[in-house]
């Protein structure tokens, strides 16, 4: 059925669709581009195929329905004057594909029919799909809910990262033991995206620069690299959620330069053609687990420069290929640093516009600074990028010569503003002079950047305060707050079908594109009627999970109608994973003092992974699952308590935990977690936050109202005072006889078989430092699980407070942020 569409009909972007098999979406044209996919692109006959071959048929069948929006929407950005938005991020923790493309696409209906009748199963489809998990947490996942929210939105963007062959590990819990393996995304190869050689750019590495002043004087420098590499892009698209507007993720991956390869290769010098090969494709072999602790390692600054140097090439490329003259190219571009894993790019696009396109140093500051701005998403020092000077001056002596000039200048600024004051100098140099040298990332961004954000009010706050205090006195008017935000297409309209519908019922589907519309759902806490339909869909989501659970993890039960109390994120002793076991002793020993104690029943679900070299993480989860063991298996407990780690969490294991949780755990030292994001994902899925006043959960606080919240533990500024007057956690343990029966029953060894040196790193450490302030939160955190506890047991009145909680969480949405960014820092227009 061949239908010509009118260009009227096409809409402004000006592409002419066919409708025809590769782009219509009735039932009986997907059920056909679907068969066809099958046999032309994976070869594969209806019957013959297993479902990872149809679920890639199904991918290339909807991939097609994104296309025509894709390649307008390029197109657009280069014939139309707007400004561009670049996200330049280390980590793009996408997840699945399929499941959000149906719904952006508004597809899952027909798509669904479609399957079913070829005799599949959609969701067993879905399941199928290998995630990218190129990305360790939440700055990863914040990207990809980012690039989202500027599709839906309409703002021109483009993701610029890294296309790691390997990404984060998966994680196999053995003996309650992580055991890290290789991440084989690719193995299946990737249906979403689309190699792009003729986009290719040379980044070079190493070696030395000449200087020399021409005939009229005009010094100038040249950079000759000692090696080069090849950067091809792979583009996927970004479609917005019924939005017309596709844009673009362009990951770069390394290889060598074909010339390089075949001299060395001719000159019979194999060992060098072949180092130089393995030297260019290592560079994005793999993502580095840290998250929070910078490890100095060489081939993170390759990468980190790699990719930034392709991005800002690829920029320029276009900006000039569109006729642009390169002195506004600040005009057409701006550059969103994603943590200081890119902030090499304010070297790099100096040495570009002075070295290649003759700009003099002030044009080019001028252009440089009016191009970046820079999101910090930590505050622990550990996390602080510093590059030792020796390394920089091997890999990229000529962007050691710019940062020493930036430096330089930078400095001058300075001693005007604050006269004969030495060690402010120093603290705000871009080098840090102590030991062996550094370069401050953190500074370098800071001072190339025209915009530096939080991401939350209290973490700029601290910003402004602490970290980068200087700076602030220095640029007051720089520093501004972008709390983050998450995206509801894939947190709740893909994750949580069920309450979807129930909310779309009573005030329509608006609130995926609008999210404050879920403030509609307001008075319905009051109506009887829908608090049962809301605690019947919250007990229906436990139950899927817990058939996933059960069928995943050999055979574990989960009791739908315990209390999920669930902490799911990265572990690290800051996030206090640790605490909540100390909760679950307490309870366990209040159980063996009483057995018929009458507690309210707990389903507690742990997920995270830690990161390879961090011991302590990864005693925590041995922790957990020890304690796990002897709890799950007391007959005194009667399975009034249950603990599960689940293994290799993900964005893919996200969506099925956020939906299905009624207590979420935020409880991070007051000041240490910038904002979080999981705390929104569970309270727009209807879960009830228990947290401490840090990062995003005081927003998330006066947003649902302090009453639907559980608070406890010490503020920021009582934190660091108590840091500041002394800290003496043993007194504590001496002077609270529950801690005392925790600490003294773990180090008996009865959660470790005996063996009482197990968890001894965790005991000595809470006893005599207790950095993160467990034992100061104990008594409070205890205190307030007694009164969630209370309140669980009067399930419509805690239904009440999950549909306000709900109903209020409008503002965390990532359309919010995004606009937040586009207004005070990008300068750009959203759709409305
Ligand atoms: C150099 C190693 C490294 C790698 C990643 C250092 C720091 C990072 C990230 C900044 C860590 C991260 O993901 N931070 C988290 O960012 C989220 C998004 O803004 C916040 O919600 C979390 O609070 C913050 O911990």
């Amino acid at each position: 059925m061949q239908k010509l569409a009118s260009p009227e009909q096409a809409g402004p972007i000006a592409v002419r669709v066919v409708e025809d098999d590769r782009t219509a979406t009735s039932k009986e044209a997907l059920k056909q581009a679907i068969l066809d996919n099958l046999f032309y692109i994976i070869g594969r006959t209806q019957n013959a195929a297993n479902d990872q071959e149809f679920y890639s048929a199904l991918a290339y069948t909807v991939r097609d329905r994104i296309l025509a929006q894709w390649l307008a929407t390029i197109k657009d950005h280069a014939t139309h004057d707007t400004r561009i938005v670049c996200y330049l991020s280390a980590e793009f923790l996408m997840g699945p594909y399929l499941a959000n493309s149906l719904v952006n696409l508004q597809l899952e209906g027909p798509v669904r029919e479609a399957v079913t009748e070829l005799d599949r199963d959609l969701d067993r489809l879905i399941e199928q799909e290998s995630e990218p998990g190129l990305g360790n947490g939440g700055l990863g996942r914040l990207a990809a809910c980012y690039l989202d929210s500027m599709a839906t939105m309409g703002v021109p963007a483009v993701g610029y990262g890294i296309r790691y062959e390997f990404g984060i590990f998966h994680q196999r819990i053995d003996d309650g033991w992580q055991v890290e393996l290789t991440d084989h995304w690719l193995s299946y190869g990737n249906p979403w995206e689309i190699r792009r050689p003729h986009r290719s750019v040379e980044v070079g590495f190493g070696g030395h620069t000449e200087a020399a002043t021409d005939s009229d004087g005009k010094y100038s420098v040249r950079w000759i690299p000692a090696s080069i590499v090849k950067g091809v892009p792979y583009d996927t698209p970004i479609l917005g959620y019924r939005s017309r507007v596709a844009n673009n993720l362009r990951l770069w991956r390394s290889e060598a330069t074909e010339s390089f390869y075949f001299d060395r290769f001719n000159s019979g010098d194999y060992q060098g053609a072949v180092a130089s090969k393995v030297f260019a494709e290592n560079i994005t072999k793999v993502l580095y687990p840290n998250d929070e602790e910078i490890q100095g390692k060489e081939l993170r600054l390759q990468q980190q420069y790699f990719f930034t140097s392709c991005s800002l090439k690829d920029m320029i490329r276009l900006h000039l290929r569109i006729g642009r003259p390169i002195e506004a190219f600040h005009e057409k571009w701006a550059i969103q640093l994603n943590d200081t894993h890119p902030s090499i790019g304010v070297a790099e696009l100096m040495r570009l516009l002075i070295d290649e396109h003759g700009l003099d140093w002030d044009k080019a500051w001028e252009i440089t600074t009016h191009t970046f701005s820079y999101t910090n998403h930590t505050l622990l020092p550990e996390a602080l990028e510093r590059w030792p000077l020796s390394l920089f001056a091997s890999l990229l002596p000529r962007h050691l010569e710019i940062i020493y000039e930036i430096n330089a200048r930078f400095l001058n600024e300075v001693r005007m503003r604050f006269y004969n004051d030495p060690a402010r100098l120093a603290r705000m140099s871009l080098i840090d002079e102590q030991g062996e040298r550094y370069v401050r990332m953190a500074n370098l961004a800071t001072v190339g950047s025209h915009k530096v954000n939080g991401v939350a009010e209290l973490h700029t706050q601290l910003l402004k305060a602490d970290v980068l205090h200087d700076f602030y006195e220095l640029w007051p008017e720089k520093f501004v707050n972008v709390t983050n935000g998450v995206t509801p297409r894939r947190w709740i309209a893909v994750a949580n079908p069920e309450q979807s519908a129930a909310m779309t019922r009573k005030i329509g589907n608006g609130w995926i594109r609008n999210l404050d519309q879920l403030s509609q759902l307001e008075p319905y806490a009051d109506d009887r009627a829908f608090r049962s339909e809301w605690s019947k869909v919250q007990r229906d989501v436990k139950v899927r999970l817990a058939n996933y659970i059960h069928k995943e993890c050999d055979g574990i039960s989960l009791d739908p109608d315990s209390m999920f109390d669930a902490q799911v994120k990265r572990i690290h002793e800051y996030k206090r994973q640790h605490l909540n076991v100390l909760h679950i002793i307490t309870l366990y020993n209040r159980i063996k003092h009483n057995p018929n104690l009458d507690i309210t029943p707990r389903t507690f679900l742990f997920g995270g992974k830690a990161a390879p070299g961090y011991f302590m993480a990864k005693l925590i989860i041995k922790f957990i699952n020890s304690v796990g063991e002897v709890v799950n298996n007391d007959p005194d407990v009667k399975h009034r308590l249950k603990v599960f780690f689940l293994p290799d969490y993900s964005v893919s294991l996200g969506q099925k935990i956020y939906p299905s949780a009624d207590l979420s755990e935020q409880i991070s030292t007051a000041g240490k977690e910038a904002s979080g994001t999981g705390n929104m994902k569970f309270s727009m899925n209807g879960a009830l936050t228990i947290g401490t006043l840090d990062g995003a959960n005081i927003e998330i606080r006066d947003a649902v109202g302090h009453e639907n919240f559980f608070l406890f533990g010490l503020t920021a500024e009582q934190v660091r005072q108590k840091q500041v007057a002394g800290y003496r956690p043993r007194e504590i343990y001496e002077s609270n006889a529950a801690l005392r029966e925790v600490i003294d029953t773990i180090s008996s060894g009865h959660f470790s078989r005996g063996d009482s040196n197990l968890f001894r790193p965790i005991i000595d450490d809470l006893l005599n430092r207790d950095q993160y302030l467990l034992l100061a939160d104990y008594q409070s955190y205890i205190d307030c699980q007694d009164k969630v506890s209370e309140a669980f047991r009067d399930i419509d009145q805690w239904t009440k407070m999950s549909i306000l909680n709900t109903a209020r969480m409008g503002r965390f949405s990532s359309d919010r942020s995004i606009d937040d960014y586009s207004r005070n820092i990008w300068n750009v227009k959203t759709l409305a």
